[in-house]
Parts: C-alpha cells; structure tokens; sequence
C-alpha cells in the first residue's frame, strides 16, 4: 500500500507528511522546499481486537496506543506541481513517475487560499482554493495520459493485428502504475469503448478521457483541506463550497501543523495524545507557548472540527475510499501465533477478500496446503472462498 501526497508548492505537503511519518523533512515558507520526494512510513487507525477478548497484543509492526492498532502503510511526499507541469513547467511533473506505485493520492490543499498556484504567498484569502482541485488533477491525468500514450502507441499496431482484446491488452501494459484489469474494465465501460474498439484508442481525445478515468479509479484522490488552524472561518466557508461543487469526492479538514505540535508533545511524554483523537491529557511541565498553543489547537480545532484531520485523512484514504478491510490472522484458537504472540498480524486488504487471499499473504505455502478456517469470533468453520470483514480474526488450518 503506497500513498502519495500532492498538491503545489508551499501548502503543507511536508509538514503533513512529517505529522504523519515524523520524519524530519525540509519545510518552509517558500515554493519548491521539497526538491526530491520523501518517502517514509504512516499509520492507519484500526480498532484493537484483543482487548475484546481481555488478552494484550504483542503486534509484529506497528503499535497499539489506547484502544487502536496502527498498522504501517508506506507514505511518499513529492515536489510541489504548477499549473503546465505536464510540460515542463515548475519542477516538471518527472517526480510524479515515483507515484506510478501509489494506491490512493491525498492532495494537500491550501483551505484558507494563502498561496497562489505558483505557491507563492498572498495572504489568507486572496486565492480560490477550488481552482486547485481542477487544475491539479489535471495536471495528474495529463502525466498519466503520456504515459498510457506512450504505451499504447507501441502496442496499438500488434494489439489490432492480433485482435487482442484491448483490456486486457492495457491491464498487461499498465501493470507497472499497479493498475488492476478491474480499474480498466470499469474505465472502459463508464466511458463507452468496446474490446476491440482500436479506433477510439488512437483518437487523442477519447484517449485523455480514458486515461483520466482510468486515473480516477486505480488512484483515487482524496482532498486535505489544510492549514485550517490560519483562520478558521474561512477554512469553514471554502470547505462548504468544495463540498457543494464536488459532493462525490471525499474532503477531509486537516491541520498538518497541529498533528506535529500534539505528537512531539505525546513523545515528549508532556501530553498524553492517541493519534486521530479529539482530545490530549496534559501529563508533564509545558511552557506558556506550548500552553497557548494546546489551547487553541484544543478550542479552535479539535472541538470544531473532532480531529487535526491528519489521521483520518489517510484512514479515509484506505479504507473509506480504496475500501481496505483490516484482519487479524492468528495461527491458534487462543488468538496467538505458533510461539504464542497475542494478534502479532494485522494485515490491510481489498474489499471482497477471501479467504484464500489472507493465506496467500501470509504465505503461498498456506494458501496451497490450505485445510479450512475458522471465524474465532463466531468459532465456525469458513471454506477457501469465505468473504473476509473489517476486523474478521481469522485462524487458518493448512496440511
Ligand atoms: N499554520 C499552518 N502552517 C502550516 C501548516 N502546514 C504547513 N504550514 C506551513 O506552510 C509552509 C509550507 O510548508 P511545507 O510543508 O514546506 O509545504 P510543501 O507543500 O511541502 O512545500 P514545497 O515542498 O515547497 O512544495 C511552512 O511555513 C509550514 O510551516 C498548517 O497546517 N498550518
Ligand atoms: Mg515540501
């Protein structure tokens, strides 16, 4: 699982990616801090099963912290985008080849309109932020175009001579942006195009439009309204206008500086903080800056908004919007591993997981000498083909 952080220069890409990573990055007030991406680990929220079952959790990755597992995903913060990136503009877009990897994209935007598209300064509300989301996209499926373009023009010729089903045909060429024949199959139909339509491949514009569907399936965006702490109520206005103008997509208010603030605090064992949370517990000394700056994080967004955002954004991310399901493996009826590790797995998969699936992940050697299951929580017995749920513990016999 890999997420990619987007959006143009000076909205708080780094500065999110750090909140999530806690990784020092360079940050700045300026365009074009980030030269290079970063690529780091985060954590995704999960509800900790043991505790149901009154036993302690020994997990393998991740950590418990309160009543949640985060299990590890991989992050990637990239260059800051211009508008014309796609030619060259800016940094270019070469960087965004890194992202050819990423599952699901969260695009950091700059709530309170503070930078113009070039990302330079201009004052809390003096730009639109919505103008980002249709010419940031853009830019994205224009990468993505070139790509299937160039692809597909070296395919096209034997693809037609062959009769090859066209579908397939790109599911074999595209496999390397990890997308799915799934993601393509729903491309081509949302957008009209047969198997064997080579024509509609060859026309530029039918072919953009593709590309920009195929885009939107196999990585989907999520929007980061950010920098929501600059002022609020204009992060309150322009929030309702996105929602208004795109109710499908998902938009999650954040602030990335908050997130740093409350975690260095929680490692610095002077507040008490459970990533995601609505609220921290003061546990240590805290000088008068600290003190203010808990206060307003506490009044001003925690309590509007329920959380810094930062967290949920990529919960958002991987399972609201991708529909992972998170499932914990055990290898005995007593919820351990065969040294007698508590739950040490927590595995993220795609909605409509089976059973099977699970063994394959672990091991293909369970999946080929696979017996059966068994749902420790209803103790039946499930076959290969069981559909898995969010939070299934799931014991797996093998010969
Ligand atoms: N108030 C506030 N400031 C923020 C927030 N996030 C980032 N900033 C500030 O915004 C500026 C830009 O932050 P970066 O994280 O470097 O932005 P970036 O998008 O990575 O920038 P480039 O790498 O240049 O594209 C810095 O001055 C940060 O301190 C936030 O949530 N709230
Ligand atoms: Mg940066």
């Amino acid at each position: 699982m890999l997420i990619g952080i987007v959006g143009k220069p000076n909205v708080g890409k780094s500065t999110f990616f750090k909140a999530l990573t806690f990784q020092d990055v360079e940050i700045a007030n300026y365009p074009f801090t980030t030269l290079k991406p970063n690529e780091g680990v985060a954590y995704v929220r999960v509800k900790e099963v043991s505790y149901e079952f009154g036993l302690k959790p020994n997990p393998k990755y991740g950590f418990v912290k309160g009543n949640y597992r985060f299990v590890p995903v991989k992050v990637m913060d990239v260059p800051g985008l211009v508008p014309g990136a796609h030619e060259g503009r800016g940094l270019g877009n070469k960087f965004l080849d890194d992202l050819r990897k990423a599952n699901v994209l969260i695009h950091i935007v700059d709530i309170v309109g503070s930078v113009d598209e070039e990302g330079r300064y201009v004052g809390p509300g003096n730009y639109d932020p919505i103008r980002d989301i249709k010419w940031l996209e853009e830019e994205i499926d224009y990468w993505f175009y070139s790509i299937i373009k160039r692809n597909i023009e070296k395919e096209i010729r034997s693809m037609r001579s062959e009769k090859k089903d066209i579908i397939k045909g790109l599911a074999e060429i595209l496999s390397g942006l990890d997308i799915k024949l799934d993601h393509i199959d729903k491309a081509f139909r949302d957008i009209g195009i047969g198997n064997e339509d080579y024509d509609a491949l060859e026309d530029q514009e039918i072919l953009f439009k593709l590309s920009s569907r195929i885009r939107e399936v196999s990585k989907p965006i999520v929007i980061a309204a950010n920098r929501i702490d600059i002022d609020i109520d204009v992060a309150k206005k322009n929030i309702d206008r996105i929602k208004r103008e795109y109710p499908n997509k998902m938009v999650v208010p954040t602030s990335g500086y908050a997130e740093v603030l409350l975690k260095k605090l929680d490692f610095e064992g002077k507040i008490e903080y459970v990533y995601g949370d609505g609220d921290f517990k003061i546990v240590g000394e805290l000088d008068e800056k600290e003190k203010i700056a808990l206060e307003f994080i506490r009044e001003k967004i925690l309590k509007d908004f329920g959380s810094t955002g930062v967290q949920k954004a990529i919960d958002s991310a991987v399972f609201d919007v991708l529909g992972y399901i998170a499932v914990f493996p055990v290898a005995t009826d007593n919820l351990t591993d065969s040294k007698g590790n508590v739950l040490p797995d927590c595995f993220l998969l795609p909605k409509g997981s089976k059973v099977i699936d699970l063994a394959n992940e672990i091991h293909t050697e369970l999946a080929k000498n696979f017996v059966r299951a068994i749902d420790i929580r209803s103790k039946k017995f499930v076959g290969r083909d069981h559909e898995l749920r969010n939070l299934d513990i799931i014991r797996i016999v093998s010969q």
